[in-house]
C-alpha cells in the first residue's frame, strides 16, 4: 500500500514536470560573461574577463516518465482522485495524493514565441552559421576568424552560442537577400555585447549597396547604440541612454517608411524622420561595412530582420530577457 502511494506521487509529480515544468535550458539565469570558446588570440584585459564560465545547461530531453515509471494499479485511488479543481487539498480518506493540487500548482505557460510575421531572415548562431532567409535554409559566411562561440544572448529561446567577432578583421557577411530594399519598411534586431573601446563609429549590422550609397547601419558612437545612413558621415540617431558595460543587450531600429526608430533593451531611444534613398541591398554584413573600417569587437546573437516595423510591444518581447 504505503509503495503503491509513494510510485503514484512520483508518478504524477514526474508527470508535471515533463509536460509543462520549467525548462532548465529556458529559467537559467543569463551570465554575461560566458566564455567565448574560440583559441584566437586575446588580449590579457579579455583574458581577465574569462574564467568564470559555466557549462551550458543541458537541455530537457523531454522523456516521459510515464513510459519508465508504470502508474499504479490502484482501482480506489484512481476513483479517488477528483476531476474538478476545487477539491479540497490533502491526501483523500484512503490515503492517496492530492493530484489536482498538483497540476493547480503548475508554474504559468512561457512567453509568446518571438514574432513571426513579416520574418525574412533569421540567424540564431546557435552552433553553426546556417540561418532562415525567406524561409529557406541558408548560411552565413565567417571572415577572417570571426567564430561561433560558447555563451548566447539570455533569450527565452534555449540559446548556447553566439558570433565572435574581433575587433580586427572579423566580420560576417548574410546572403544579401536577408534585406528589404533601401526605402522599404524594415526591422533589424539585434543582441549583442559591446567589447569596442576606442574607435568611435563601430557597426554591428550594415545592408547597403557599395556604389549607389544606400542603405541603413545599426551600430555604435562611442559608448551609444546609433543607426546612419550608409554613406553619411556621422549617425542620425545617438541612443539617449550610454551603455558602458560590457553585458548582453538588445538593439532594434525599425522603418514605418517615414519615422526611424531605435530600441535599447525593448526601451525606444531616438527617432528620426530623415529621408531614404530608394536602392536595392546588395551587402548583407556584421561588424563592418567594408572589411577594414567600423570595426566591432564583442559577440552579436540572435538576428532578426523583417520587412515590416515591429510594433513597441513586438521589440520589447525581442528584448526580453530570461
Ligand atoms: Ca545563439
Ligand atoms: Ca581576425
Amino acid at each position: 500500500m504505503c509503495s503503491r502511494v509513494a510510485i503514484a506521487i512520483v508518478v504524477l509529480v514526474g508527470t508535471a514536470a515533463g509536460c509543462t515544468g520549467p525548462n532548465p535550458a529556458y529559467t537559467r539565469e543569463p551570465d554575461a560573461n560566458l566564455e567565448p570558446a574560440d583559441t584566437g588570440p586575446r588580449s590579457p584585459a579579455e583574458d581577465a574577463q574569462r574564467g568564470d564560465e559555466a557549462a551550458p545547461p543541458l537541455p530537457f530531453d523531454g522523456g516521459s516518465p510515464m513510459e519508465t515509471a508504470p502508474p499504479a494499479p490502484d482501482a480506489d485511488r484512481d476513483a479517488a482522485a477528483p476531476d474538478d479543481t476545487d477539491a479540497p487539498g490533502g491526501p483523500g480518506a484512503d490515503g492517496s495524493p492530492p493530484a489536482v493540487d498538483v497540476a493547480a500548482d503548475l508554474p504559468p505557460d512561457g512567453p509568446p514565441p518571438p514574432p513571426a510575421e513579416g520574418l525574412l531572415a533569421h540567424f540564431a548562431f546557435e552552433g553553426g552559421t546556417s540561418g532562415t532567409v525567406g524561409g529557406e535554409t541558408e548560411s552565413a559566411t565567417l571572415r577572417n576568424g570571426a567564430a561561433v562561440v560558447s555563451g548566447g544572448a539570455p533569450t527565452a529561446e534555449p540559446n548556447t552560442t553566439s558570433i565572435r567577432l574581433d575587433g580586427n578583421n572579423d566580420y560576417v557577411d548574410l546572403p544579401a537577400s536577408a534585406a528589404p530594399r533601401a526605402e522599404a519598411p524594415k526591422t533589424i534586431a539585434v543582441w549583442f555585447r559591446n567589447l569596442s573601446t576606442s574607435p568611435r563609429l563601430r557597426n554591428m549590422v550594415a545592408l547597403f549597396h557599395p556604389t549607389q550609397d544606400v542603405g541603413v547601419q545599426l551600430g555604435w558612437e562611442d559608448d551609444r547604440v546609433a543607426w546612419w545612413r550608409y554613406g553619411d558621415e556621422n549617425p542620425i540617431i545617438t541612443s539617449r541612454t550610454a551603455t558602458t558595460d560590457q553585458d548582453w543587450h538588445h538593439a532594434a531600429y525599425t522603418y514605418d517608411g517615414s519615422r526611424h526608430l531605435v530600441y535599447l533593451d525593448g526601451v525606444e531611444v531616438g527617432s528620426s524622420n530623415v529621408q531614404m534613398m530608394p536602392g536595392l541591398i546588395e551587402v548583407a554584413r556584421l561588424g563592418t561595412y567594408d572589411g577594414s573600417d567600423e570595426m566591432f569587437e564583442g559577440q552579436l546573437d540572435e538576428l532578426r530582420i523583417y520587412d515590416r516595423p515591429l510594433l513597441a510591444a513586438e521589440i520589447a518581447r525581442l528584448a526580453q530577457r530570461f
